[in-house]
């Protein structure tokens, strides 16, 4: 009966990030900045719901539509929903859709104002994200209504047999009564036979919706003479996905934040390479001996993005070979607070943080008098990069200023193909940025933070105590 108690809710597997679904993203729709929140829904089909602040007074119209992020479906959008602005405050905008089926989506939202109209495409990974175990109290209720329903049953059926053919005020005889009794229980057959066939139908339509909560790539690792291997493979999903149609996200297929356990006070930015199919490989570098974890960020072809993570242990220091490339790790001791030179500084929220409340997280690079930094660079195309990370590791997401959307899945939407420069970090290198993301739940949570400057990449780490 178990299977019984099955009810679809709850947050539990995730693509894109590991904990964190909702998608954070800044960017213009023409001549207006918006800051859009979506939060996908736990089941598919289900409703996302949209949440849009602009940032321009004059925006008077926010049309939603959401179709596939490729593919025919990009083509023939259906007819837009109107976003709800607030009456209270006219810059805020909601918005609810349907999600009709798993896989790669896209928010299109088209903006109207004093200005003109503009576009702005917002890449969304839709998928089912658990199943749920019925709530105790309701499914006690239930069961108690279902064995009274069932005695119902048996017992009219037991009556019809015993009574419903004697004049008002017989009695019922001994032939009756057996009867009734026959009947009574040819009928509790019938009922138990009922209950076993429908717990079978519910066991399969659970088992056939389990295939479609979505589970992420599991990656295995093995090091050999410091060499990282990472062996990826497919616990099996929708039937639709590769181990090998990754696209280059700045640059990289791969993009790897290793952390130290337990206190994360150690990570690594690193890039390996795909060397065969689901098959990632990388050098390390200098590492002491001990436990880390791994999260890798990975894109499919269709824009779906998703993060594989597990664990390994070094049970000697590696003498590792030297950062190259766009490797880094850090804290950079230059970035750490108080030092005299260069480093990253976090102007804090001084009201705190909320866990599921958008926000912005401010940091800026300055240098040893404290004056913001004149020698910014990009590092892989960026301003700047974050992780934010839960302390029990149970929440990562890789965030740049213009939000958690990867720029691989951004880069399949119409509006970066007429305009690639929309991907470009252009002009100067602002030494201040700001990161668009919300907490999923509360609780300790460590922020990694990267920005470059001459060549040199700082890593600074910040810790946020997250309210409910
Ligand atoms: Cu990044």
């Amino acid at each position: 009966m178990r299977p019984l108690l099955l009810l679809l809710a709850a947050a539990l597997t995730l693509p894109a990030h590991v904990g964190s679904p909702d998608v954070f993203f800044e960017g213009n729709a023409g001549p207006y900045p918006l800051y859009v929140t979506i939060r996908p829904p736990l089941v598919i089909p289900g409703t996302a719901e949209i949440e849009i602040r602009s940032s321009a007074p004059d925006l008077t119209e926010l049309r939603l539509t959401p179709t596939p992020l490729t593919g025919d479906g990009a083509k023939f959008a259906p007819t837009p929903d109107v976003a709800q602005r607030d009456p209270a405050d006219p810059q805020f905008f909601r918005g609810t859709l349907w999600m009709m089926a798993s896989g790669s989506w896209q928010v299109r939202i088209a903006a109207n104002g004093a200005r003109g109209a503009g576009k702005l495409s917002v890449p969304v990974p839709a998928v089912a994200q658990a199943t749920k175990q019925m709530d105790v109290p309701l499914g006690i209720i239930l069961a108690i209504l279902g064995l009274i329903l069932s005695a119902g049953v048996v017992s009219i059926a037991g009556a019809a047999a015993r009574e419903s053919q004697l004049e008002p005020g017989t009695l019922p005889a001994p032939p009756q009564i057996s009867r009734a009794r026959r009947t009574m229980a040819i009928a509790s057959a019938i009922v138990i036979a009922a209950l076993y066939l429908g717990n079978l139908w519910w066991t399969a339509e659970a088992r056939a919706y389990d295939r479609y909560i979505f589970k992420p790539l599991t990656a295995t690792p093995t090091i050999t003479n410091g060499l990282l291997r990472i062996e990826l493979s497919d616990p099996g999903w929708l039937t639709t996905r590769k181990i090998d149609d990754f696209l280059p996200d700045h640059g990289h297929l791969m993009h790897l934040y290793v952390v130290s356990l337990p206190n994360l006070d150690r990570a690594w930015h690193l890039h390996p390479g795909m060397t065969g199919p689901g098959l990632f490989e990388h050098d390390l570098p200098a590492m002491p001996a001990g436990r880390y974890a791994f999260y890798g960020d990975l894109v499919h072809e269709n824009g779906f993005p998703e993060t594989i993570t597990s664990e390994f242990t070094l049970a000697t220091a590696l003498p590792g070979a030297p950062l190259t490339g766009d490797d880094s790790a850090g804290p950079t001791p230059a970035a750490a607070p108080g030092s005299t030179t260069t480093r990253i500084v976090f102007d804090r929220d001084p009201a705190g943080y909320r866990a599921r409340k958008p926000a912005s997280f401010r940091f800026r690079l300055v240098d040893e008098h404290g004056a913001p930094a004149r020698d910014m660079e990009l590092y892989m195309g960026m301003p700047a990069h974050a992780a934010f990370l839960h302390r029990d590791r149970s929440v990562f997401a890789h965030v740049h200023p213009g939000g958690s959307v990867p720029m691989a899945s951004l880069s399949l939407t119409a509006e970066a193909k007429a305009n690639p420069h929309m991907l470009h970090h252009m002009g100067a290198i602002p030494p201040e940025v700001s990161f668009p993301y919300g907490f999923p739940k509360p609780g300790p949570y460590r922020i990694i933070v990267q920005m470059k400057h001459s060549g040199s990449v700082e890593m600074a780490m910040f810790d946020v105590e997250v309210a409910p």
